[in-house]
């Protein structure tokens, strides 16, 4: 390949086998014991496959595991900062030895890899967390991941790729480590600044690249990862479209776009390593590194997991050792009076800087309010706006919850008719007995049923919600953990407005208009709320309706003001 930069460890990985080779594994491999990988696990292959993080030719045994998790280091001494494990059931690693040999699958059944399995064993999770990450505090995403999103067992060895993990998305983008070192010699790059990000940019990050760039007398990369962010990120469909947008803005021939599949850790300090290292790989020279990089924002108790220059100062320290020069970048504002940007410390007393925060954006975007051009370009901000729609064109879910007979039903359809009325979004409702019918027949009344019945619920009216229609929901779902459940399904899709029905027992039992209150007394029906099953009252609904005050005309009413505060409805 004649690469001008030398590779982590001194040789560039390609761990897929000759197209020969490949085709014989996969017919052997029909035969060995069958794991299907995670999200984060597909990331993780793909780039120890293509060589991104040479010198790794596998998942981690468990020597380098130990080593890497104390010393940051393999067992070799050839630094490497974060564990990149295959984590698996009890069950599966049950089933399995060393020497054996297992298939590694995508989701749809495609076999990607098989691995040659050197150890299993059970990691200390809390040693990884703090030796790793520094914390053993959960908010942390990694640290979450290790106690309640992973597996258990870890497996280590070799393995040989069969088939990259297919995309069916910005396929000219992306690109592996030998392509991009290709292009790189093709166009006779020689220094290179790569820029890592996972946030759309804007024109203050343009700035701030093109001004690494130059510094360097180099070639910009911008590098987003589009693997797995933090949760809650822009999503890589919109960023790349951004992105694409934001390279024309760039001097020609200065600047390229290629996509990164990394499943990111937050992980702070180690992670800028990380980047660095696969940087390299890459056959970039330079890496951007500026406050916080990789940090994971704030822990339980609201203070800053990293300190704002951890990051640039582990690099720092490395940074012979790993041969790439990191620029460390200052925060850019726009300075009004000289109508351009400037690194914040440049600025004086005279100048009026001017500056919008992410959390001001997403208000912005939220509110369907002015982004100006200074900030943003026209076509980036449109191509935010297309997946960030304002409040009143997103969709919604309102989640009634109450005791039977406490006039969910009658409210929910009340207010379906009312929106229906204003027109605008199309409108379903999944009242209790609906569901029960249609979604749930074959379900009782008991905890696990009650809480199957509601997650169902939750799918459904989360996909109404994202296809921007309004999901009104009425049933008791007496059970906080699963409202909670469901809220979290709703929320990244659009607006939840959970209303508590809190018309008392009594009342309901008074009003017995099925009649069941009088069976469940009489112990004709078994488990029913309020009398022989409990009712969990929520303590952070959006809203509290007492039907024994308000007739149900107003109640339906009382909620479009409610929606229309909130921004849902004009
Ligand atoms: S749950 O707990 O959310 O799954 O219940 P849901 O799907 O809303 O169904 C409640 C309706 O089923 C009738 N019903 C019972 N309710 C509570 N407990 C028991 N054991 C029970 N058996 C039948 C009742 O008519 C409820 O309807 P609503 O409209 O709430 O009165």
């Amino acid at each position: 390949m004649g690469a001008f930069k030398e590779p982590h460890g001194g040789e560039l990985k390609n761990l897929y086998l000759s197209a020969d080779d490949a085709k014989a594994e996969k017919l052997a491999a029909c035969q060995y014991a069958s794991w299907d990988l995670t999200e984060r696990q597909l990331c993780d292959i793909e780039l120890l496959l293509n060589g991104a993080f040479s010198p790794l030719e596998g998942f981690l045994n468990r020597d380098d595991y130990d080593s890497v998790v104390k010393k940051m280091r393999l067992r070799s001494g050839v630094l490497w900062p974060i564990p990149v494990t295959l984590d698996v059931s009890d069950q599966f690693a049950n089933g399995i030895k060393s020497g054996d040999r297992i298939a590694l699958r995508d989701f749809e059944g495609v076999i990607i890899a098989s691995l040659e399995v050197s150890d299993i064993w059970t990691p200390d999770l809390n040693a990884e967390a703090k030796g790793v990450y520094d914390t053993s505090d959960v908010t942390h995403p990694a640290v979450n991941y290790l106690h309640n999103v992973g597996n258990p067992i870890y497996i280590g060895g070799p393995v040989r790729g069969i088939e990259p993990p297919t995309h069916y998305d910005f396929k000219h983008l992306r690109d592996g480590p030998s392509e991009l070192r290709a292009r790189f010699q093709k166009l006779g790059w020689r220094k290179i600044v790569a820029f890592q990000t996972r946030n759309p940019m804007h024109r203050a990050h343009q700035e701030l690249t093109l001004r690494a760039a130059h510094d360097c007398v180099a070639n910009l990369l911008i590098h987003p990862v589009v693997g797995l962010t933090k949760p809650g990120d822009v999503d890589h469909f919109t960023r790349v479209r951004c992105y694409e947008h934001l390279l024309t803005r760039y001097p020609e021939q200065t600047t390229m776009l290629s996509l990164l599949p990394l499943a990111m850790r937050m992980g702070g300090p180690r992670e800028t390593l990380w980047h660095a290292i696969i940087r390299k790989n890459y056959g970039c020279t330079h890496l951007i590194v500026g406050r916080d990089h990789a940090g994971p924002g704030k822990d339980s108790k609201g203070v800053d997991f990293y300190g704002p220059y951890d990051a640039q100062e582990l690099l720092k320290e490395h940074e012979k050792e790993l041969d790439i020069t990191m620029v460390p970048f200052r925060m850019m504002v726009y300075a009004e009076n000289r109508a351009q940007y400037v690194p914040i410390d440049d600025t004086s007393d005279e100048d009026h800087v001017l500056s919008i925060s992410g959390t001001e954006l997403r208000r912005r975007l939220q509110e369907g309010l002015d982004i100006p051009e200074w900030f943003s370009f026209p076509d980036v901000v449109a191509e935010l706006r297309r997946t960030h729609p304002p409040r009143h064109k997103q969709g919604f879910t309102v989640f009634f919850t109450g005791l039977s007979g406490s006039g969910k039903s009658t409210i929910a359809n009340a207010l379906m008719v009312k929106l229906m009325e204003m027109g605008g979004r199309p409108v379903s409702l999944l009242d209790g007995d609906i569901v029960r019918k249609n979604l749930s027949s074959e379900l009782g009344f008991s905890k696990q049923h009650r809480d199957l019945n509601i997650r169902r619920i939750g799918f459904v009216a989360s996909e109404i919600t994202k296809n921007g229609g309004i999901a009104i929901c009425a049933p008791i779902a007496p059970y906080a953990s699963t409202r909670r459940i469901v809220r979290e399904m709703i929320t990244p899709a659009g607006g939840f407005i959970e209303i508590h029905v809190s018309t008392p027992l009594e009342v309901c039992e008074e009003r017995d208009r099925k009649g069941l209150y009088a069976k469940a007394r009489a112990g004709i029906i078994k488990e029913f709320t309020g009398i022989s099953d409990p009712y969990e009252v929520p303590e952070s609904a959006e809203m509290v309706i007492d039907t024994v005050d308000i007739t149900p005309d107003l109640a339906a009413h009382r909620i479009l003001i409610q929606l229309e505060a909130m921004g849902f409805i004009k």
